[in-house]
C-alpha cells in the first residue's frame, strides 16, 4: 500500500467559538488558540483541522462565509492567523482549513449582487428558479427545516439554500463560480495552509434538477429530499484537483452525507485523482429509526456497529482511505451517546478511543473529547445558540404541537450544541474559557472534567490518548494492516485483528458494563504476546489469550506473533 504521512498522522479539530478566549468577550479566538498549542504538542497530534475562521455574520457559526478572504473579526485578524499558522510550524503541527464552498452567506458581495436583479452578472452564480404555481420549484427541505427555497420579492423568484436561509447554494454549473473558488483555494494554499476539510463538498452538483422539477410541474415528483453525490460532483472535484490540489503536498477530506463504501471510493480511490478520504455518516445514523429524522430517537444495537464500522474497513482497504471519527462539532459527545458518561466515564471514553484508533484509516480527535467531555442538558430552549436546534424545536413544537418535554429529550441526546459547550481548561469560573460572560453556557460539570485536572492524573482519558496517538507512530500494523471482524455475533463485545507480515493486533472492547468471558481458540497459534495498552492496571496476572475476562467497558489490545 501506498504511505502517506496523512496516512500516518492523527487531526485535532478546534472549532474556534468554544475553544479559547484571549480577551474576555466570551468568544473564543486566534490568540486563544496560539496560547494552547503546547497542550496539543503534549497530546501528540500532527494536524490541526480549525473550523471556518472567515468572515461571516454567524447565522451558523461561520458555515455562512461572507468574505472568504478575511478573518471574522470575533477571531481575530489575518496577522493573528499567521502567527497561529507558524506557531503550528514550528511545532510540526500541520494546519487543515475548512472549506465551505456548497454556499455562502447571504451577505456575500457575490449573493449580494445577484439577488438585484435578473440580468446582474452574478445572477448565475446561485440556483434561481421562477414559481410553479405559485409556490416553491420542488419540495426539497433544507437541512434546518422547512424548505429548502426562499422567495425573494425584488425579483419573484426562489433561491435554493439547502441549508438556512442565509445560506444560498452556489451554482457549481457556472465555470466562473468554480475558477473563483479554485483562485480563493490558491490564496490559502499559498499562504502555507496544509490542506482542507471540505464541507458537504458531495451536496455541490445538484441532483437531475430538471426531471425533478418538470415532475413537480405534472405533479409525479417524489423528491422531497435532496440528494447528495449529484451527476457532475466527480467531475468538478477532478477539475479542482487539476487545477489545485495537484499542485500542492496537503491532504484533503471531504464532508459527505449519504456515502456509502461504494461512493466513497468514487471520491478517495488513489486513481481517482479526487480526494484523499471523505467523513461518511452511517455510523452517525445508527441511533436513529429509519427513515426519520435524527432526533427520532432509538437505542444503539452493538451488532449494527460491528458490521457497519467493518464493512467501511474493508470496502476502503488498498481501494481508498478511511477517516475515523466518533465526535465533530455537529455531533453529540460520544461517551454520552454510546459509552457511559456517569459511573463508568474514564473506562467507557478510554474504551471508544481504543476501538477507533486500533482502525485503518485517519484518527480524528474533537476537542474535549480526549479528557472525556460530555452532553450538556440546559434547562430551557432559550439557553440553545444552535440554528438547526432552534428550528427544529419552532417547527416541532410551535408548528406541530409535539410535547416540548420530549422534544428536549431529543435536545439532550442530539443537539449539536452538546459538542459546542466551551473546552474545559480548568475549575476556576467558566472553566477557564473565559474571564467574560461565554457565548453560550459552560457545561455545569467542569469541575470535575477540565483538562486542568487531566493533566495532574496520570490515569486520565487524556494520557489515555496521548498513547493511542504514540501507539500509532510506533507500530505500523496499525496504520497499514488488515482488518477483520473478530466474534461477529458477540452482543456485547466489539473485537478485531490486524494483520500484518505476520504479526496480528487483537483489540478487545467490551461495550457494556457486565463483565464477559470470550474464548478464542484460535489463537493458541501465536507463540507470544504483548498488552500494548488497556484501560484497567495491570494486575500482573498472566492469561491466556485463548480465554479472556473482560471488566465492565474493558479495552484490551495485544500484539501477538
Ligand atoms: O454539516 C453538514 C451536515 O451534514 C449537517 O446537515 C449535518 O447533517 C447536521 O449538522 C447534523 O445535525 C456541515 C457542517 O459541519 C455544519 O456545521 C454546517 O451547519 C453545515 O455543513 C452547513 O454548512
Ligand atoms: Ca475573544
Amino acid at each position: 500500500m501506498e504511505k502517506n504521512w496523512w496516512k500516518e498522522s492523527v487531526v485535532y479539530q478546534i472549532y474556534p467559538r468554544s475553544f479559547k478566549d484571549s480577551n474576555g468577550d466570551g468568544i473564543g479566538d486566534l490568540p486563544g488558540i496560539l496560547s494552547k498549542l503546547d497542550y496539543l504538542k503534549a497530546l501528540g497530534i500532527d494536524v490541526v483541522w480549525l473550523s471556518p475562521v472567515y468572515q461571516s455574520p454567524n447565522d451558523d457559526n461561520g458555515y455562512d462565509i461572507s468574505n472568504y478572504r478575511e478573518i471574522m473579526d470575533d477571531f481575530g485578524t489575518l496577522e493573528d492567523w499567521e502567527k497561529l499558522l507558524q506557531g503550528m510550524h514550528e511545532r510540526g503541527i500541520r494546519l487543515v482549513m475548512d472549506l465551505v464552498v456548497n454556499h455562502t452567506s447571504d451577505e456575500h458581495a457575490y449573493f449580494v449582487e445577484s439577488r438585484k436583479s435578473k440580468d446582474n452578472p452574478y445572477r448565475d452564480y446561485y440556483i434561481w428558479r421562477p414559481p410553479l404555481n405559485g409556490k416553491q420549484p420542488t419540495d426539497w427541505t433544507s437541512a434546518f427545516s422547512g424548505s429548502a427555497w426562499a422567495y425573494d420579492e425584488r425579483t419573484g423568484e426562489y433561491y435554493l439554500h439547502l441549508f438556512s436561509k442565509k445560506q444560498p447554494d452556489l451554482n457549481w454549473e457556472n465555470p466562473k463560480v468554480r475558477h473563483s473558488v479554485f483562485e480563493m483555494m490558491k490564496f490559502w494554499l499559498d499562504k502555507g495552509v496544509d490542506g482542507f476539510r471540505m464541507d458537504v463538498i458531495n451536496m455541490i452538483s445538484k441532483t437531475e434538477f430538471l426531471a425533478p422539477y418538470d415532475e413537480f410541474v405534472n405533479g409525479t415528483a417524489k423528491n422531497k429530499a435532496y440528494q447528495p453525490n449529484g451527476p457532475r460532483v466527480h467531475d468538478y472535484l477532478q477539475e479542482m484537483n487539476r487545477t489545485v490540489l495537484s499542485k500542492y503536498d496537503i491532504m484533503t477530506v471531504g464532508e459527505c452525507p449519504g456515502v456509502t463504501p461504494e461512493i466513497a471510493q468514487r471520491y478517495t480511490g488513489t486513481d481517482r485523482k479526487e480526494l484523499n478520504m471523505v467523513f461518511q455518516f452511517e455510523h452517525m445514523g445508527l441511533d436513529h429509526q429509519e427513515g426519520k429524522e435524527k432526533w427520532d430517537l432509538k437505542p444503539l444495537n452493538l451488532l449494527d456497529l460491528k458490521e457497519n464500522l467493518s464493512k467501511w474497513q474493508k470496502a476502503l482497504h488498498e481501494k481508498g482511505w478511511n477517516s475515523l471519527y466518533w465526535n465533530n462539532h455537529d455531533q453529540p459527545r460520544i461517551v454520552s451517546r454510546f459509552g457511559n458518561d456517569g459511573e463508568y466515564r474514564a473506562e467507557s471514553a478510554k474504551m471508544l478511543g481504543t476501538l477507533l484508533h486500533m482502525m485503518q484509516g485517519t484518527p480524528y480527535i474533537y476537542q474535549g473529547e480526549e479528557i472525556g467531555m460530555t452532553d450538556v442538558r440546559f434547562p430551557a430552549i432559550d439557553d440553545y445558540r444552535d440554528i438547526e436546534t432552534l428550528n427544529m424545536y419552532q417547527e416541532r413544537v410551535h408548528e406541530q404541537g409535539a410535547d416540548p418535554a420530549e422534544v428536549m429529550r431529543s435536545i439532550y441526546a442530539k443537539s449539536r450544541d452538546n459538542a459546542r459547550t466551551p473546552m474545559q481548561w480548568d475549575d476556576s469560573e467558566q472553566a477557564g474559557f473565559t474571564s467574560g460572560t461565554p457565548w453560550i453556557a459552560v457545561n455545569p460539570n467542569y469541575p470535575s472534567i477540565n483538562v486542568k485536572q487531566a493533566l495532574e492524573d496520570k490515569q486520565s482519558i487524556f494520557y489515555y490518548y496521548k498513547k493511542l496517538i504514540a501507539l500509532r507512530k510506533k507500530y505500523e500494523i496499525i496504520v497499514y494492516g488488515d482488518y477483520a471482524l473478530i466474534l461477529p455475533e458477540h452482543p456485547h463485545v466489539f473485537a478485531y485483528q490486524r494483520t500484518l507480515n505476520g504479526q496480528m493486533l487483537l483489540v478487545l472492547c467490551n461495550f457494556y458494563e457486565n463483565k464477559e468471558t470470550v474464548t478464542l481458540p484460535e489463537f493458541s497459534k501465536y507463540s507470544t504476546e504483548q498488552l500494548l495498552i488497556s484501560n484497567y492496571p495491570d494486575d500482573g496476572a498472566s492469561e491466556l489469550i485463548e480465554t479472556l475476562e473482560l471488566k465492565p467497558y474493558e479495552a484490551k489490545v495485544y500484539l501477538c506473533s
